[in-house]
């Protein structure tokens, strides 16, 4: 169906924050991006289900379950998948090591790049707290860094426990526009100074829907984005340099399908998957 010079090949693939469950996942550009996009290693890098979602009210169409399949698809025809889970999907933080369909579950990890950097692999929800209060912790110094997202992991279980939906970093700083962009740089201090507490030369992360490949302070902060609103991933070359990958091209459906009009965008990949 493609052409295999349609097909890009990277060493390492990173995509984050699917939301699959939720309406609002672009679960077709997804399969669309999945189709032309090859990898030896492919990071899932959380909130790739919504599981607080999926609780209040079951949405699981068609196309979310090709975004599945394509993916076992891809794990067993050889391609290595690290799941990394986020806020929406801490279920599976649950299960540390273990291997679904040849995916492999990590609550952390840290990448080598073919040009040999280290990258630390995280969601990066665990620093919501020292993101909110990053001005206050600023002040108070080091021990407030630490009891921050030491307080966190506490506050949103707590959360949790009384029935709350998780707190959304994206809508939050969405409601404060006037200060997002300081919230997006306080995220991207806290995961560049955890990236740096752990010897290591960048970090990958997803959770604030808002992709990125940028240097702050000697540390690489590489986002992975969202398939929400932007539909982005990274992609590491086989030289070890990162590649922003926006994908806006429409859904190809072939040919004959496109001409019988409302076709569901699912059943091309239903088709390929089977
Ligand atoms: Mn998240």
């Amino acid at each position: 169906m493609h052409p295999s010079d349609d097909i890009r090949q990277f060493r390492t693939l990173f995509l984050s924050d699917v939301h699959l469950g939720s309406k609002a996942a672009q679960a077709d550009l997804l399969i669309d991006f999945l189709r032309v996009h090859e990898a030896e290693t492919i990071y899932l890098v959380g909130d790739i289900f919504d599981g607080w979602r999926l609780k209040r009210s079951w949405h699981w169409p068609q196309t979310h379950n090709d975004v599945v399949q394509k993916l076992l698809r891809k794990a067993r025809k050889g391609a290595r998948i690290i799941y990394i889970p986020g806020n929406h999907d801490e279920v599976m933080r649950g299960f540390p090591g273990q291997h679904f369909g040849g995916i492999e579950v990590r609550v952390s990890d840290i990448h080598h790049t073919a040009d040999g950097r280290r990258f630390l692999v995280m969601h990066g929800d665990e620093f919501d707290v020292v993101v909110r209060n990053a001005r206050l912790i600023a002040y108070l110094g080091d021990w407030a860094y630490d009891a921050a997202i030491a307080i966190n992991s506490v506050f949103n279980r707590v959360r949790r426990a009384l029935g709350f939906p998780y707190w959304s970093f994206s809508s939050w700083a969405k409601l404060k526009v006037k200060n997002a962009v300081s919230f997006i740089g306080a995220f991207e201090t806290a995961l560049a100074e955890e990236a740096r507490r752990q010897d290591c030369d960048g970090v990958i992360c997803g959770h604030i829907h808002h992709a990125e490949i940028a240097e702050r302070a000697g540390i690489q902060y590489v986002n992975t984005g969202d398939w929400v609103e932007s539909c982005t991933a990274i992609g590491e070359r086989e030289d070890g340099s990162f590649e922003l990958i926006r994908w806006t091209r429409p859904v190809s459906v072939p040919t004959t399908r496109r001409r019988q009009g409302s076709v569901p965008l699912g059943v091309p990949a239903l088709e390929e998957a089977a």
